[in-house]
């Protein structure tokens, strides 16, 4: 939790292979491929809901088996890792210019949790000059949205932050949802903070549009096989303070959640705005034929 929005734990993993790689000396081109295999593996056990970080590590170690010499696969390592970096903010970049097309002057916006990518829309919005309010959720149990609040606040945002049981009563004074994202399935679903689902649920039913501000590195190629992303469950000192509730009582602290594609009015993405139905060609061009070789 040092690290926090799946974006930057994707450029933290490859920036860390790209560092493993500048810093190494020595031992032959199969001890360097043992070493970078074994890095991976802690980097990728640490979060494991977030693909981002899975595509920034596989984005990362590109090419290191075809590699002939050691120096070839050091290299290759470092110029995968800072190439993986740029195109990481570059895609947020776009996404704001993008996603705040879709904010008009007067536009309540509403934001869960801290997403970089969302927060880069509703800053680009107000930057434009346009008149926006937004309502941010707390978050818990980690109250990111107290992250989300300082950064809109420092931008001179109006901004109000609610709990996360005021969503669906503040849903009536809100226009739109901007919300980011941890993974994309390949049938358009999001996997994001837990509580993310309710904020859709209670948009559709207000009727308010539900947008998600996600780079591509977010869609996850292994739900096409049908894989099921794995949410991560949390210990229960972030929930209760010890001696709070009786030892029998039990606390589930699931961190993410899944919201179908069905209530996603659209998925804000570097390579522009699409539909949740779309994600599966995107996927396909992006992870090209190397997707189907197993
Ligand atoms: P950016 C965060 O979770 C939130 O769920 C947020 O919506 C998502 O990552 C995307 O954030 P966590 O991975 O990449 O920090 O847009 O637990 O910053």
């Amino acid at each position: 939790m040092t690290i926090r929005g799946a974006g930057k734990i994707a450029r933290a993993g490859a920036t860390a292979l790209g560092d493993m790689a500048r810093n190494h000396s020595g031992g032959t081109l199969e001890d360097f491929r043992g070493e970078l295999s074994a890095a991976s593996k802690v980097i990728l056990d640490s979060r494991p809901t977030a693909v981002s970080l899975w595509n920034g590590v596989h984005a990362t170690v590109k090419g290191v088996d075809e590699a002939k010499t050691l120096d070839d696969a050091v290299q290759t390592v470092i110029s995968n890792s800072e190439d993986f970096v740029r195109r990481s903010l570059g895609a947020v970049e776009t996404i704001a210019r993008i996603g705040a097309k879709r904010i008009s002057d007067g536009d309540t916006i509403m934001t869960h949790c801290n997403s970089s990518a969302a927060l880069g829309v509703i800053k680009e919005a107000h930057r434009q000059g346009k008149d926006i309010k937004v309502f941010a959720t707390e978050s818990r149990p980690w109250r990111q949205g107290i992250l989300t609040v300082n950064d809109l606040a420092k931008a001179g945002v109006d901004v109000t932050m609610i709990i996360d049981s005021a969503v669906r009563t503040v849903m009536r004074r809100t226009d739109k949802v901007f919300v980011g994202a941890d993974t994309i399935t390949s049938h358009g679903a999001l996997i994001n903070k837990v509580g993310t689902s309710q904020l859709a649920l209670a948009a559709n039913e207000a009727r308010v549009q539900f947008y998600v501000c996600s780079e591509t590195y977010k869609f996850s190629p292994m739900t096409l096989f049908g894989d099921m992303v794995t949410i991560e469950e949390r210990d229960i000192s972030e929930v209760v303070r010890p001696g709070e509730i009786p030892d029998s009582v039990k606390v589930f602290n699931p961190v993410f959640d899944s919201t179908p594609a069905k209530y996603i009015d659209a998925i804000i993405t570097e390579l522009g705005m699409i539909s949740p139905g779309s994600v599966y060609d995107i996927m396909v061009r992006q992870f090209g034929d190397s997707l189907f070789k197993e």
